[in-house]
């Protein structure tokens, strides 16, 4: 009998240990919902509707069903692409600003049914869902609550109009991921003829809580987004990319779409009293919408890299949009763009280091929250300290010396954002060197830094709102992406391109033909005055290596321009530099282009400047040739400016002239018109 004394000990032992109390939550926490959400991560954005038709971002609402006549739509190429990318879902705008719908609804004749596209039969939400469905990817909708084509909007009746809609939307599509909301609301609009201008309340006007009643009782897993949330919140930039610290705490009550100073509220708030994670959106060219003159700007890979390291890789979902061309087709470049993104994830990412290092921590609560659990790919299973222990130290000895340049770090965020700041080190002759540090985890960090090597490593959670609770640690080593070199030009027309790093060989062409490695190498700065395009990579001798090419468009060289103005500031707004630029109290830039020039449109880019002041969000461009009589050659608005700051390029019918002015007639502020850069359109 007493030999099973022993072993019925131990068992009695084991199950005691077993009982090792979970960590108290720490609130907010994230609801069912909410952390089906979380694991989705990177999703894509279709922004195909009338403004691709009408070339614009921010249709007027006086467009006509007419205009929307794609030729080749294929909503299953979208998904394809989506899927091969990686994506889990896609979102479709079927309502923006101009309130053109792609659905046959039954309370606007503003829609599809009345367009040529399929002699008014189609239904592209029905072929975005269908698509979506046949590629596993989950359906998003984006609904714009501001309507510039609708009679009532800013009337109560529109609200009721919204939420029939939305019921069309919720109920006839099956299961809804995401609904979005757009922040962006109230201006100028057609509104069914008035053509006027329509400020509405932001906080009240729209009665969010029946309407969020609403969605929720229609689609009860769908996440709903906006600047405040409920469920997902803006992350207060469209260059995609979440903040260094950011909480999915928010101060939610505190938030409303649309409301000023919303960067206050983008990292979210340690303190803040609801889980209202952030996400990141982003189009992959400059605009939202498709323009044929964004054709060359498709993001490069680095700058695709960029975005993700700065969204994914720091508490945040990744939305990036494929602007779909007026064949209702995304477009070749940009399916080869996110493409290579796809890769290099993929590629930076192949290999976990930690899987075979053994981990040690200094601290562990016991039975179920061992260290292990932070090397077993499950996000569900997680190591924790005992109650108190806000700073301890976890490390990884590989066995050897490895090399690698990334850490990912996963919080066990379903009992509350906690950590607020952790280091990595690594062990050199037995003593400990930082390598790199962080703030805020969340639901995953990543750490880049340059490469490095180490048998062991230490991750010190220094601070936080209570002990930390990490799911997985993982360690990588991503291949070197070479960039592409930066081309600019003088106001004199001295151009120079620059690699990135020292030792790359750069090759460039200037006669519109793609630069080829060993062909015309570039050995210096070289002139050129007159409108052409210019473009380079580099290239690494040692591996043979070659980057993306990089391209700039010139246009006339700036050297006889003279200003008319007396501020000697004013020369800011064409010294070829982004990062400069002038506050005009006249609210306008006179320019003697020192001889006739025949002109086909200009270029504005709004100041870059971190606090943004006065960009234009009306203009006037006239044209003179004794700078008294002044001819108008084009009027209109820079649509979505304030949101997403990015050159504006205007064309007009082709008119001569010497002296120019480019007139604001109104700032997105009210604040002094500024200028980052002007140019011409010559060709
Ligand atoms: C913004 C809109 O105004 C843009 O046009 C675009 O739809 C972007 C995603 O959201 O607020």
């Amino acid at each position: 009998m007493k030999k099973f004394l022993l072993p019925l000990l131990v068992l009695i032992l084991a199950s005691c240990q077993e009982k090792v109390a979970p960590p108290e939550p720490i609130p907010p926490v994230p609801n069912e919902r909410q952390i089906a959400w979380q694991e989705l991560g990177f999703y894509g954005f279709i922004h195909f509707n009338m403004n691709t038709f009408s070339d614009r971002e921010w249709g007027f609402g006086d467009e006509k069903p007419e205009q929307f006549n794609p030729t080749e739509l294929d909503a299953r190429q979208w998904a394809r692409i989506a899927k091969e990318a990686g994506m889990k879902g896609l979102i479709i705008t079927a309502k923006h600003h101009d309130g053109f719908v792609l659905w046959p609804s039954a309370y606007t004749e503003h829609s599809v049914k009345n367009s040529p596209w399929r002699d008014g039969k189609g239904d592209l939400i029905r072929e975005f869902v269908d698509a979506c469905r046949e590629y596993g990817l989950k359906v998003g909708i984006y609904y714009s609550p501001w309507d510039r084509n609708h009679p009532d909007y800013g009337k109560p009746q529109y609200i009721t109009y919204m939420r029939n809609q939305l019921t069309e939307l919720l109920t006839n599509y099956g299961e809804i991921y995401e609904v979005w909301f757009d922040g962006a609301n109230g201006g100028t609009g057609w509104y069914g003829g008035a053509n006027e201008e329509r400020k509405v309340d932001k906080f009240s006007y729209y009665d969010w809580l029946t309407t969020h009643e609403l969605v929720r009782k229609l689609q009860p897993n769908a996440m709903m987004f906006s600047d405040a949330g409920p469920d997902v919140r803006w992350v207060g930039n469209e260059n995609g990319f979440a903040y260094p610290t950011t909480w999915s705490n928010l101060m939610r009550d505190s938030v409303y779409a649309g409301m000023p100073d919303f960067d206050k509220w983008a990292t979210g708030q340690e303190n803040g009293t609801h889980w209202v994670p952030a996400e990141s959106d982003v189009s992959i060219r400059p605009g939202w919408y498709y323009h044929a003159y964004e054709d060359h700007k498709v993001k490069t890979l680095p700058e695709l890299m960029e975005i993700y390291y700065q969204s994914i890789g720091q508490n945040s979902s990744l939305l990036i949009n494929f602007p779909v061309d007026t064949r209702g087709l995304i477009h070749e470049k940009d399916e080869v763009a996110i493409l290579k993104m796809a890769a290099k994830i993929k590629e930076d990412f192949a290999e976990n280091l930690a899987k075979g290092a053994s981990f040690k921590a200094n601290a562990e609560r016991g039975n179920g929250y061992e260290v292990e659990n932070l090397n077993d790919g499950d996000f569900n299973s997680y190591w924790t300290t005992p109650d108190r222990q806000i700073q301890a130290a976890v490390e990884l000895d590989f066995g050897k010396e490895i090399a690698f340049n990334r850490l990912l770090i996963q919080e066990f965020v379903n009992l509350g954002q906690r950590v607020k700041s952790f280091s990595l080190e690594k062990e050199v002759s037995g003593n400990w060197e930082k390598i790199a540090e962080g703030t805020t985890i969340g639901y995953k960090r990543i750490l880049r830094f340059p490469d490095t090597q180490a048998q062991r490593i230490r991750i010190n959670f220094l601070d936080g709102k209570g002990i930390p609770v990490i799911s997985e640690i993982g360690v990588y080593a991503a291949p070197a992406l070479l960039f592409p070199p930066k081309i600019s030009r003088t106001p004199q027309g001295k151009v120079s391109i620059q690699a990135a790093e020292a030792d790359l060989e750069i090759y460039f062409k200037t006669d519109g033909s793609s630069p080829k490695a060993g062909e015309k190498k570039y050995e210096g700065e070289f002139e050129l005055t007159q409108p052409a395009t210019v473009q380079a990579l580099v290239v690494d001798s040692k591996t043979g290596k070659a980057s993306d090419p990089s391209r700039a468009d010139f246009d006339l060289a700036k050297a006889g321009w003279k200003l008319m103005d007396s501020d000697s500031n004013a020369i800011r707004a064409i010294d070829e530099r982004a990062n400069t630029y002038w506050t005009s109290k006249a609210n306008e830039l006179i320019l003697d282009l020192g001889k006739e020039v025949d002109l086909k449109g200009f270029t504005y880019l709004p100041m870059q400047a971190r606090y943004p002041s006065g960009y234009i969000a009306a203009y006037a461009f006239e044209v003179s040739r004794d700078g008294k009589n002044w001819k108008r050659v084009a009027q209109g608005e820079f649509d979505n400016i304030k949101n997403s700051p990015v050159e504006q390029v205007i064309r007009f019918e082709p008119v001569s002239g010497r002296l120019i002015k480019l007139k604001s007639l109104k700032t997105v502020d009210g604040n002094p018109a500024t200028f980052g850069e002007f140019g011409t359109i010559t060709r």
